[in-house]
């Protein structure tokens, strides 16, 4: 029987080729969060870092195949969906470091990377300030005529912000080309759902404005970029808004360094059996597309793409202290407001 390659479809439903770029991805991600939480807890990076630690399916099944010219918001959980927009892993660790060799020469931190070059239109330490922004943006590209998409994640706290509803409303009247994905990982920093959320699921905030929504496990990285592909498409070819709600789990704290008390332990320890790379893996050993040593290899390659990460951090500097103030303010006559 021939032997099968990573190009197998069989059971997976997308090309194992595809399979394997969301399995490179989804490690990526988490090997730099990995590195990330030993360096902030090597005090190497100063301020607050919030890890997406087992939901990785989403930056990786949403992101990863978006066009260099849709745009994305992120959140203050941002790494992920950064990196799946093609973020060099050097200048994001720099910029985590606050060195001036960072996405935002070390002014913006982790929750604040930008880069217009990118389609990166900020992650946000604002609970529901980039709904507005993607709005913005998919505004700008109909009324330019293109086919571009926005992107915009939030989380369930900060989907009743007023700011993420007038968001949806101006889009489902305007029919704007924008996805909304809300990240359900059962938490707003302490509080759990059901304390502060008033419908079971948020897809029905979505359909309360007209907007097509869909729910789906984030457990299942294939299921997820399947849904977002669909959805992504309609709004490409000007079906309007659309809407995707993906169940995650927080591994981790709300930011490093959270004891997470309020956590019930059962609940805790469970929640790393549902590891979307594991399951990942799984499926693609089930179906033969895991080449013999292909996870080995991989691990490898990206264990040196992030210690290069942090060479390049380590290796900048600081802001000078006189450059306070530059690029603090948009110049449309140019010199200062010039974002990488
Ligand atoms: C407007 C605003 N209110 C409050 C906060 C403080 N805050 C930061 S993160 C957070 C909870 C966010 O929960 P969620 O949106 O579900 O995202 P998650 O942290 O679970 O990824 C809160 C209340 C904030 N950053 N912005």
């Amino acid at each position: 029987m021939a032997k099968k390659t990573t190009t197998a479809t069989d059971g997976l439903g997308i090309s194992g080729a595809e399979a394997m770029d969301l399995l490179r991805l989804m490690l990526r991600i988490r090997r730099f969060e990995q590195r990330t939480e030993k360096l902030f807890k090597a005090g190497e990076i100063p301020g607050f870092i919030h890890l997406c630690i087992g939901q990785e399916s989403i930056p990786a099944g949403v992101v990863g195949f978006l066009e260099p010219t849709d745009r994305i918001t992120a959140t203050h959980r941002g790494h992920g969906h950064i990196l799946g927009k093609g973020a060099d892993m050097g200048p994001m660790m720099a910029e985590l470091m606050g060195k001036d060799n960072g996405y935002c020469r070390g002014k913006g931190g982790s929750m604040h990377i930008f880069s217009i070059d990118l389609g990166v239109l900020g992650a946000n330490g604002i609970l529901g300030a980039g709904q507005p922004i993607a709005v913005g943006a998919a505004l700008s590209a109909q009324l330019r005529n293109t086919d571009e998409v926005a992107v915009t994640f939030f989380g369930e706290g900060a989907s009743a912000q007023g700011a993420v509803h007038e968001a949806m409303n101006l889009a489902a009247i305007w029919k704007l080309p924008v996805v909304f994905i809300a990240e359900v990982n059962g938490f707003a920093e302490l509080t759990p759902y059901d304390v502060h959320v008033s419908v079971d699921s948020l897809a029905k905030r979505g359909a309360s404005y007209g907007i097509p929504a869909e729910v789906v496990d984030g457990e299942d990285v294939i299921a997820v970029r399947l849904a977002a592909r669909r959805l992504v498409q309609a709004a490409r070819q000007g079906e309007g808004p659309q809407m995707l709600e993906i169940r995650v789990h927080r591994w981790s704290g709300h930011f490093i360094g959270d004891t997470q008390r309020y956590r019930d332990p059962d609940e805790l320890a469970s929640v790393t059996e549902r590891d979307p790379i594991a399951g990942l893996i799984d499926r693609l050993t089930v179906v033969g597309a895991l080449e013999p040593n292909a996870l080995e290899e991989l691990e490898a390659e990206i264990a040196f793409e992030v210690e290069e990460a942090v060479a390049f951090g380590r290796a900048g500097a600081l802001p000078a202290p006189q450059a306070a103030m530059d690029h603090v303010y948009a110049n449309p006559m140019g010199t200062a407001g010039e974002g990488r």
